[in-house]
């Protein structure tokens, strides 16, 4: 019911609605309104209220809500489910539980905060409450799981578009991070359920620090991670970031499923690649080589030059690639 008077309110934006209006429209009496919009204040909306007026919404706080990121949505499915949590331990985990109970392709696992984030390979990722985007797609894509890989390219050019469409200068780091002076503003976890040639369903988490500030990070990670507020130097509306981050994936993701290729996402990758033409440190199973990055295949794999001249495609997922002097 508070999401019902909410869209009502928004609905009828600068203008008041009276308590009457509200109870005939959404069959609640009006003492029930008075508590709903109770809670809807403490949920952070702005509401005037004036005795035979009713009622004015002011403005609405930053939350991840559908009512909230719909606003800036122009996407047919993606985002068009949105599942929403205060906290949660890991929206990758929800939202594989959401895909085995049939949760339908676009459907998008949404907190406010994880207390159990998970990076690759078992690492944790921190999700401090309000301050970033902890959000899971769930994904039905009919293909070969060989392909799946790819499904994170997107999901990294999908972050670096709407980022500079918000006047913030990212870039990624080949396969799945975003980083802004060296720094990892952002991680992608795409997983998989599937058979040897069949796909279920693929999850793809992206984490982003929005406005988390330099003291928020533990300890250890303060050295490699940073957030788009303390780059940016400003404030940044989680809601529209969302919004246009799943806007421009639906969009990728239809040229991959449609044309079963990623070429528009690859041209981002490329123009926004941290890494190409630099000398990077390769590291394979604990052992290390340089080389230099050299090219982004059209599937996305990254071509490298080890010393020796001999040239390599690298899988994602496969070993890790860092700068010569540390992370980026
Ligand atoms: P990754 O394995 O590449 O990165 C994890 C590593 O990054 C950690 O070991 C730590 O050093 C560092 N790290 C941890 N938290 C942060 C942070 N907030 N910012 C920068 N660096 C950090 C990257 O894995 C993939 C992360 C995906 C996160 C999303 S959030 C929504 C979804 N749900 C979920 O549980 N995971 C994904």
């Amino acid at each position: 019911m508070k999401e019902q008077i909410i869209n009502l309110l928004k609905e009828n934006e600068n203008t008041f609605v009276s308590g009457q209006k509200i109870s005939e429209s959404l069959g609640v009496s009006r003492a029930a309104i008075w508590k709903y919009m109770k809670a809807i204040k403490e949920d952070g909306y702005e509401i005037e209220s004036v005795s035979r007026k009713g009622y004015k919404l002011v403005s609405s706080p930053d939350l991840l809500t559908f009512e909230e990121v719909k606003g800036n949505l122009n996407t047919a499915y993606i985002g068009r489910n949105i599942i929403y949590f205060d906290s949660i331990d890991s929206t990758n985990n929800k939202a594989k539980e959401c895909a085995r109970e049939g949760a339908e392709e676009g459907t998008v696992v949404i907190a406010e905060e994880q207390t159990m984030g998970r990076g690759r390979l078992g690492r944790n990722w921190t999700s401090p409450k309000y301050k970033g985007i902890w959000m899971s797609i769930i994904l039905r894509p009919d293909i070969d799981p060989i392909n799946v890989s790819k499904i994170t390219q997107i999901g990294a050019a999908a972050v670096a578009m709407a980022t500079k469409d918000m006047g913030i200068d990212a870039f990624i780091k080949w396969p799945n991070d975003i980083v802004m002076n060296g720094k990892k503003v952002c991680g992608i976890l795409t997983e998989m359920s599937g058979e040897l040639n069949k796909v279920n369903y693929v999850i793809m988490g992206i984490g982003i620090n929005v406005n988390i500030e330099k003291e928020e990070f533990p300890e250890e990670i303060k050295e490699v991670a940073s957030s788009l507020k303390i780059q940016n130097g400003e404030y940044i509306k989680r809601k529209e970031l969302v919004s246009r981050v799943l806007n421009n994936f639906e969009k990728l993701y239809e040229e991959f499923i449609r044309e079963e290729n990623i070429s528009k996402s690859i041209k981002v990758c490329r123009e926004r690649s941290i890494l190409l033409g630099k000398e990077v440190r390769i590291i394979d199973r604990g052992k290390t080589t340089k080389a230099k990055a050299l090219e982004l295949s059209e599937d996305g794999k990254l071509v490298v030059q080890y010393e020796d001249g001999k040239i390599k495609e690298i899988i994602s997922g496969e070993i890790s690639v860092r700068g010569m002097n540390g992370y980026v």
